[in-house]
């Protein structure tokens, strides 16, 4: 293992150089907070097949269980999102608040399923027939109690509704009945729950999908009232799109409720946060440090939205952690004043030099005495591979027949 902590200490030097509060950066890392989703533990697939894991987690419980792995090792994954159709297939059981808690975890946003009811084929809340928008709406209600009972914050919200062709339907009576399903479940949301409305531009509809993109999440919110955001998902945007941008304006707008992170390459891909595009994260969390430094901070719920078929579930999701962490790490250790003497005197090569240099700086020694402190292994990826626990649930589970998530 490296000399870490050595190491830190120089670096502290040179921040304390930069007027950059060591002390406060730290104490920022601690307060991470990632929520990992339960149909990361499970296995998933895409439009060509499931794909089986051995050890892959089936029920809730063990989901929650492979997920209280991720955050006994990196401490900042205290919360699963859940999704209720797949985690709660036979009902609710209340119980499973305390098993959560007994395991050092606790249930975090609520995703209603409004995608995989055959009925839903011509859509959920955009549908034409009354009945088939109704029993979407109910099943957000029912996703609502569930929220109430486990004290979730979140409600967050993906719809598959759109056309696959020009003059399927009427777009304008769809964004009608969009707004009455989306404000029939506000009005009943709990005072302390936030409505979370996520948009892509594509899949599984292919001529136009009902909340294309952050303009008509936001006005979606924006009808419902003030608890309602808009939910950034890094993997739904067309090519070129500039993320960072789209994160300000929701930022200065006090719209942005929460991010679904992880890398695409090439569409809806969920490949794991940091391996396709490092610098736009770091770009993403620059605005974010920005804001979170302003008078009143904003209320993100920072969510991790992957399916890992190919890579193992619980290391993958650990990787995962560990990148966003490493890239907030970076973003705080921005050197402001340079950036805001560079903007200030037009100097370019400068201003873009200073997000580079914090963008190329090794912040691990910075992390390793974080989690140091945190009572943490310094090196968490290593120290759960060492762990035995995939071992352990490959022979207790064996290969089992996928079920759980979707690709
Ligand atoms: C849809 O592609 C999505 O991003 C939504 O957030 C769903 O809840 C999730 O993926 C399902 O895997
Ligand atoms: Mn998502």
């Amino acid at each position: 293992m490296r000399d870490f902590r050595s190491e830190y200490n120089t670096l502290a030097e040179r921040m304390a150089e930069k007027g950059i509060d060591i002390e406060a950066v730290k104490a920022r890392l601690k307060a991470q907070e990632i929520e990992t989703p339960s149909w990361g533990y499970a296995d998933s697939g895409t439009r060509f097949g499931t794909y089986s894991q051995p050890g892959a987690a089936i029920t809730i419980a063990e989901k929650l269980a492979d997920a209280a792995q991720v955050h006994a090792f990196t401490g900042i994954a205290p919360a699963i999102a859940v999704h209720v159709a797949w985690d709660f297939p036979e009902g609710f059981d209340p119980a499973i608040v305390e098993h959560a808690e007994s395991l050092g975890v606790r249930i975090g946003a609520i995703n209603p399923t409004c995608f995989q009811d055959p009925e839903g084929l011509m859509g959920t809340i955009a549908n034409p027939d009354t009945r088939i928008r109704q029993k979407a709406v109910a099943h957000m209600l029912e996703s609502v109690a569930i929220g109430r009972q486990v004290g979730s914050r979140n409600l967050s919200l993906w719809f598959a509704d759109g056309t696959n062709y020009p003059g399927q339907d009427d777009l304008i009576q769809r964004r009608h009945r969009v707004s009455e399903s989306l404000q029939a479940v506000y009005e009943v949301m709990p005072e302390t729950m936030r409505m979370l409305i996520e948009y892509k531009p594509f899949e599984p509809a292919f001529y136009h999908t009902d909340i294309a993109d952050w303009g008509m999440a936001y006005l979606f919110a924006k009808s419902c009232g003030e608890r309602a955001k808009v939910l950034i998902d890094l993997g739904h945007h067309l090519h070129g799109t500039n993320i960072e941008h789209i994160v300000a304006t929701l930022l200065d707008e006090g719209m942005l409720g929460g991010f679904h992170f992880n890398n695409a390459r090439y569409a809806d891909d969920d490949l794991v946060i940091g391996s396709v595009n490092p610098y736009q994260d770091f770009l993403i969390f620059d605005q974010l440090v920005v804001a979170e430094s302003k008078p009143q901070a904003p209320d993100i719920a920072y969510m991790i939205d992957q399916n890992f078929n190919v890579k193992p579930k619980i290391a993958g999701m650990i990787q995962s952690c560990l990148n966003i962490q490493r890239t907030y790490a970076k973003a705080l250790v921005v050197d402001r004043e340079k950036l805001a003497a560079a903007r200030a005197e037009g100097d370019i090569i400068g201003s873009e030099q200073a997000l580079i240099e914090a963008f190329n700086s090794d912040v691990e020694p910075l992390l390793m005495v974080v989690r140091e402190e945190m009572g943490l292994e310094p090196e968490p990826l290593a120290a759960y591979l060492a762990s035995g626990y995939q071992e352990k649930i490959e022979q207790e589970r064996g290969i089992r027949e996928a079920g759980g998530g979707l690709g």
